[in-house]
Parts: structure tokens; sequence; C-alpha cells
């Protein structure tokens, strides 16, 4: 059996965020970790998403070419998936010639078979700019929510497919004038013939998740429609038609046809140019899409219609789709900035670190919150407290004791064997959460063996034993290097940076799921490193500040109270190296503040100065010593300085 696994084709306007990587790419990653552990012939594919109106309408935003805006896209994508761990065995992009030409290969057959027709038809016409308005350059209220916003192809608050002229008081995105109908002339998709065709493959499906299956059945209950899969654009795949001329194809026409061209990218580069076939017309492969919830009706519906018209190719297998990630309990919004961007995050912290607090936290079977306050909890409670401790006070204790040797064992207590049991077991259950798509389960069994150990190891106490009975000792140690070696595999699907540090770590180079069911621990192992490194609350606090401060209204500004103040006094605070705690005047009152500033500022430095600082801040103790204000400074890369005033002013004067 082949496997051939995809992720939903990013779009090239923007960077990766937290809600795309739970939505899709983290999940098909450790479906193809696995896989290939098991020694299965899988292959992953993706590659960006570069045409369509969400590419244009941020070339027309910043003034960029299209070209210019896929280019740079392209790049910083790839460069943050391969940094993150996603594994993919190709990333192309929907711009190489090969793409265009399979595109049109692919309208052309199902043209020729009568599955396309040319119909005239109205459509919004923006008066102002002198264009047609595509989709998303249209926006208004959403028909079902009634949203302000939703575009003209899909809300994106309730996730509803639309049409422009279902939009309610529509307007053109670019100038914001009311758009005019005008007559068009669009090629349309036989949608209508597949409904029955469908409706019986979807029967066989009867194991999709739930949420899946019911958006699924909704759209086959209201009826498919034929839809038109051309625009009137000059950025995309020109339609092969003589009387289509300055037309492209639709871009969800051209985008899963992506994942065709890039598989015959992948072979090309493999120098076996026909091998991709061996997966796309092979009804043996199991052909997998791992996507986010707003794009279950083009996989599930419309691709699927669009392969069966075509013929020869497999249809989708899978369809994991999952639900929404949401961010401190609200809705990512990448139009306000409301989102954590990959490329940020990798800059602060290691990528295992949120591949654990996402898969811990999957929206799987409903939305789900990402809150720094858990990914904190989590690194800290779990990855450095039960995984990284665990591993690390076995190790450093055959480091010590048994300078660098394993020991080994041969006859074992009941509950020792009750482990071993539960290590040759660990890789059936694990695999079978994965294979069936519950990664959060499957993540959950992997750290009850880290647990297991954590508490074998405090039972046995080999500290003592050591000393009062050596064989025990080194038997309990023998033991804990089987949970050690076991981990080291099976974490490999969600933390592949750690897996490979600790393989590394331990000398050992197992490469089989199935092999580790009864794992041989290796006979030396190297220098122990700490695998986890606490993250500090600081550190977390200033993320949450970033998120808070991407939306501010004159109210919420008019709540701070700026004042000048004067300093008076300034010291270090005790046991601090960054905080200073200074002594304020502000009109005829004192106050003391506490700012951590100390690695820019000595406290003499200060003294005398006219500062800014946030009156009406709620006083806090930071190391013991009360704080009753902030003061403003300005940070770069360089350092920091403080604000002060343009010209001398008394304390106490109201800043705005
Ligand atoms: N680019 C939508 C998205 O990024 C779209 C997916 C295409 S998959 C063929 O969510
Ligand atoms: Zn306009």
């Amino acid at each position: 059996m082949k496997i051939l696994v995809t992720s939903a084709l990013p779009y090239a306007n923007g960077d990766i965020h937290l809600g795309h990587l739970a939505g899709a790419y983290l999940p098909a990653d450790i479906y193809v970790r696995y896989q290939r552990l098991k020694g299965r012939d899988v292959i992953h594919i993706c590659g960006t998403d570069e045409h369509g109106v969400p590419i244009t309408v941020l070339a027309d935003q910043q003034k960029k070419t299209p070209r210019e805006i896929v280019d740079y896209y392209h790049e910083s994508i790839k460069k943050s998936f391969i940094e993150f761990g996603i594994s993919f065995d190709n990333f192309s992009r929907t711009t190489i010639p090969l793409h265009y030409r399979l595109a049109q290969d692919f309208f052309l057959k199902i043209y020729n078979k009568g599955y396309i027709y040319a119909k005239e038809n109205e459509q919004f016409y923006c008066p102002k700019c002198q264009r047609f308005l595509p989709d998303r350059y249209v926006v208004g209220k959403c028909p079902r929510c009634g949203i302000d916003g939703a575009k003209g192809d899909q809300c994106e608050a309730c996730g509803r497919w639309l049409e422009p002229f279902q939009l309610i008081e529509p307007r053109c995105l670019i100038c914001n004038e009311r758009p005019v109908k005008q007559k068009t002339k669009h090629w349309y998709f036989r949608l209508s013939q597949f409904q029955n065709q469908l409706v019986w493959w979807i029967e066989e499906k009867k194991h999709w998740r739930e949420t899946v299956l019911s958006s699924v059945k909704g759209w086959l209950k209201e009826g498919l429609q034929d839809r038109p899969i051309t625009r009137d654009m000059s950025w995309g795949v020109p339609v092969p038609l003589e009387e289509a001329r300055g037309k492209v194809l639709y871009v969800w026409f051209d985008a899963p046809i992506g994942y065709i061209s890039s598989t015959m990218e992948w072979a090309i580069n493999k120098g076996e140019p026909d091998l991709w076939k061996e997966y796309w017309f092979n009804p043996e492969t199991k052909l997998v899409h791992f996507i986010g919830k707003d794009n279950i009706v083009f996989h599930a519906l419309i691709w699927p219609a669009m392969l069966m018209a075509y013929g020869d190719y497999i249809l989708p297998s899978e369809i994991p789709a999952n639900q929404f990630l949401n961010l401190e309990g609200e809705k990512l919004s990448t139009s306000r900035g409301y989102a954590i961007w990959l490329p940020e995050y990798l800059k602060e912290f290691p990528a295992d670190s949120l591949r654990y607090a996402l898969t811990r936290n999957l929206p799987e079977t409903r939305d789900s919150d990402f809150t720094w306050r858990d990914f904190q909890a989590w690194h800290n409670n779990e990855l450095a407290d039960i995984l990284g401790n665990y591993i690390n006070r076995t190790l450093t204790f055959i480091e010590k004791y048994y300078n660098y040797n394993v020991p080994s064992a041969s006859a074992f207590t009941e509950s020792e064997n009750r482990i071993l049991d539960m290590l040759h077991k660990a890789p059936g259950i694990i695999g079978e959460k994965i294979e069936n798509f519950e990664f959060k389960n499957a993540l959950q069994e992997v750290m009850k063996l880290a647990q297991e150990g954590n508490r074998y190891f405090d039972k046995e106490a080999p500290w003592i034993t050591r000393k009062t009975n050596p064989l025990i000792g080194e038997r309990t140690m023998y033991i804990c290097m089987k949970i050690v070696t076991s981990l080291a595999v099976l974490i490999e699907p969600f933390l592949p940076f750690t897996a490979q540090k600790l393989k590394k770590m331990i000398n050992f180079t197992e490469q089989s799921w199935d092999h580790i069911s009864t794992p041989i621990v290796p006979t030396t192992i190297g220098k122990p490193e700490i695998l986890f490194k606490k993250i500090e609350n600081q550190v977390i606090e200033v993320q949450i500040a970033k998120l808070k401060k991407k939306e501010c209204t004159i109210d919420d500004f008019n709540k701070l109270e700026l004042r000048t103040a004067r300093v008076v006094s300034a010291k270090k605070v005790e046991g601090s190296d960054h905080l200073i705690v200074c002594e304020i005047e502000i009109g005829d009152k004192k106050k003391q503040i506490v700012a951590g500033i100390g690695k820019y500022y000595q406290p003499e430095e200060l003294i005398g100065k006219t500062i800014i600082v946030v009156n009406n801040l709620k006083p806090v103790t930071l190391k013991g010593v009360l704080s009753e204000g902030m003061l403003l400074a300005a940070q770069d890369k360089e350092g920091l300085v403080l604000l002060t005033t343009d010209k001398p002013i008394s304390p106490g004067a109201t800043v705005k």
C-alpha cells in the first residue's frame, strides 16, 4: 500500500500562523513521520497556493506585483516549515510551468468530456475601478450570520461558502463603491451532475469525522449547483480556450491540481519522472488530505467531483479536517493582525514546545483555544518536569554512578515485567491512535510512559539501592533506560528535534516503530544535556502583551494617566540585576516605581531626570518591592532609552 499525504496549500500572501499549524500541517507531519517509522511507502506533498484574489488583493494594497508577493511568501513559508520540522517530501508552488500545463490539461480534458460549459452571466463590476470584482473583491454582510466584512466567496466568521450576489450591502474592496451588475462570459463546471455519485461515495465514508460528514451532507442536501471556474483577472492560469482570452482559472480549480503537480515535481527531482503515477493512478494508494474546516467543501465535494470527471485519478480516502484554533479566547484574525506567526514564534522558543502544546490541544472534534499560559504550563510542568526530568535523572544517574555504562539485568519483579509489557504494547496503542487521526490521545499515551518512569524511579530509589543492594540498583537503571530508549523513538512524530537530540545523547540509532516494542538499550550513553529549559513568567508576559497590544481604542488609551515625574533617588533592587527602584515626585506627591532597566542605566544616572510614567497603574510587587507605576522607555535591538521631555517642565504635568 502507498500513502499519499497532502497538506492544504497555504496561500502565499502571508506567513504561517498557529491556526494553520493546528488545522493541517502539524497533524499531517505527525502522521507522516509515524508512517515513515513504520517503514511504509508514504510521501508528504504540499506547496504554496499562489493564485487567486487573496494574492492580488494584497499586491494591490502593497503596491507590489503578485509575482513579488508570492516569491517572498513562498520562501518565507518554506523556511518556517523547515524550522518547525514539518517534513514535506516536496514543497512546490502553483506558479511553476508544470502546474500551468497540468491545470490546463485537466480543464481541457473535462471540457472535452462535456463537464464544462460557457454561460453569459451578470457579475459585480466596480464603476470607479473599472473592473470586474471576482470573489473577495466584493465585501458585505453575510446572509447567514449577518457579520459585516464577509467576502464574496466565503464568510470567515461562520464558514458559509458564498456567491458575491448573496452579500447584503455589497461594496468594492478597493474603493468602497457600490458595485453594479454587468454581463460577462464564464465557464462552469457541471458539479450538479455529480450529486448522486458523491452521495454514494460519501456513504462509504462512515468512519470519517462527524464534523466533516455533517458539513458535506448539509451541502448534498441543499443540492449541488454548477460552479463558475473562470475569472476576469490576469493573475492565474490562463483558460486554455481561444474565446476565453484574458480570463484565468478560478484558484480553487487550479489549487488542488497542485497536489498532483507537486507530486510530479517530486518524481522529477528524484530522477524517476513517472513515479508520481504509481501514487495517483494506483487504486491501492491511500490519499489523505489534511485541511482546516474552512476547506472541507472543496476537498470533500468539488475536488472529488473534478477527479471523477477526469477519470484515471484516485479519489481521497481520508479527509481528517480539523476545527479552528482560537487564541486567548478570541478568533484569530489575520486582517486585524491577531495571530501568532510562526517566524516570530521561532525567534523566541523551540519548535518542539509549540508542537507539544498544539498537539496536546488539537481542535480535532471541536474548536480549541491556545493561550500563552497553557503553553508555558505545559512546557514547564509536562515537557520539562515529566519528560525532560525523567530522561535527565536517568541519564545523569548512569553518568555519575556507572560512568556512562548502562547496567544490564535479566530477572525482573512483577512490577518491572508490567513496565516491560507496557513498553511492548505502547507502539501498537500509540500507532493505532495515530492511524485513526487521534493525535491528542496518542501524545497522551506517550507521556504516560514518562510518568510511569518517574513513578518507578521514585519507588525504587536507586540512590539507596545503589549502596545497599547494587544488583537491584543496576536492574532499576536498566529498566529506566528501557523506557528512555522507547521514548527516543515514540516521541519522534511529535517532538522530532528532541528525539534527535535524545538519540544522539544515548548513542541510539533505531529507526523502526515496530522494533521499539522490544527496546534494545544502548550499552553506553554520552553526556546528558537538559532537553527543556523552563520558560519564565516574564518571557510569557511579553508575548501576552504583544497580542493585547494589537488593537487599542481611544477609550483604551484614555484610561492611561500619563504624567511627567522627577526621579528623586534610585537604587538596584536587592537580588536583581535588572530591576531598579526609583523614588519619584509627581506634583506634590511622592511614590516609588520599579523598572527593569538595570542593564541599560546605572541608578545614579537617573537621579534628577524628568521621565514619563503611567500614574494610574495598579500597584504590583516585584521581587518583594512595591511598584506604583511604570516608566516609559523606547527599545530596539541596540538597547533601551528612557523617554524624557523635550524642554524642562514641572513634575506632574499631564502627557497626552
Ligand atoms: N489556499 C486555502 C487556505 O490556505 C487554500 C487551500 C488550497 S488547498 C488545495 O486555507
Ligand atoms: Zn472599486
